[in-house]
């Protein structure tokens, strides 16, 4: 199992669009216990494959309060979401230390492949939602704080660059 980078707020590689997964095979399955065993390390939520550095449609999730119920989203399409929205607080492991409110859909259901390759279909509410709906954006190469004012994004990109002349991320 190891332990992969996570790229950090304003890396360009963040802004990278995902190609689908071609096939789920060992390749994939390796990267899947990777990323979650990454995911876990940094206490995260959720881990799209685009915040280290690969760049397929793939992401991992878990929003257990026990940390053992491991979602794992392939080529995923959102099918249905709700007419109602609320502002989230959220947070991001390629933005470590930022929160700000987002404005995402209550309810989404999509489509992916599981970790064995079969079709599944998610009804996601609450923080599950709004975190898919966070790492989907991972896959087309947006990250939240574009979703931000332009002063604040910039507050944050400065930041964001200070800490790391001190501490490379
Ligand atoms: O994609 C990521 O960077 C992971 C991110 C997912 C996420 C958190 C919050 C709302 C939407 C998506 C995180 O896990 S950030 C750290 C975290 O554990 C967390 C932060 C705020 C609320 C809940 C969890
Ligand atoms: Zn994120």
């Amino acid at each position: 199992m190891a332990l992969l980078s996570i790229l950090c707020f304003p890396d360009p590689r963040l802004h990278t669009v995902a190609k689908p997964v071609s096939a789920v095979d060992a390749r994939i399955r390796t990267l899947i216990v990777d990323m979650l065993h990454t995911m876990y390390d940094a206490k995260g939520i959720g881990l799209a494959a685009t915040q280290v550095d690969v760049h397929e449609r793939l992401i991992v999730m878990d929003v257990s309060e026990e940390r053992d119920q491991p979602l794992v989203l392939i080529n995923p399409q959102i099918l249905w979401t709700s007419a109602e929205t609320h502002l989230n607080e959220e947070g991001c492991l390629s933005v470590p230390g930022i929160y700000d409110g987002v404005q995402r859909f209550d309810a989404v259901t999509v489509s992916a492949l599981d970790d064995a390759g079969k079709s599944r279909i998610i009804e996601a509410e609450d923080l599950l939602a709004v975190c898919i709906q966070h790492e989907m954006d991972h896959l087309m190469g947006k990250v939240f704080v574009e979703y931000l004012s332009p002063l604040k994004r910039n507050r944050i990109k400065k930041k964001m660059l200070k800490a790391q002349r001190e501490e490379p991320c």
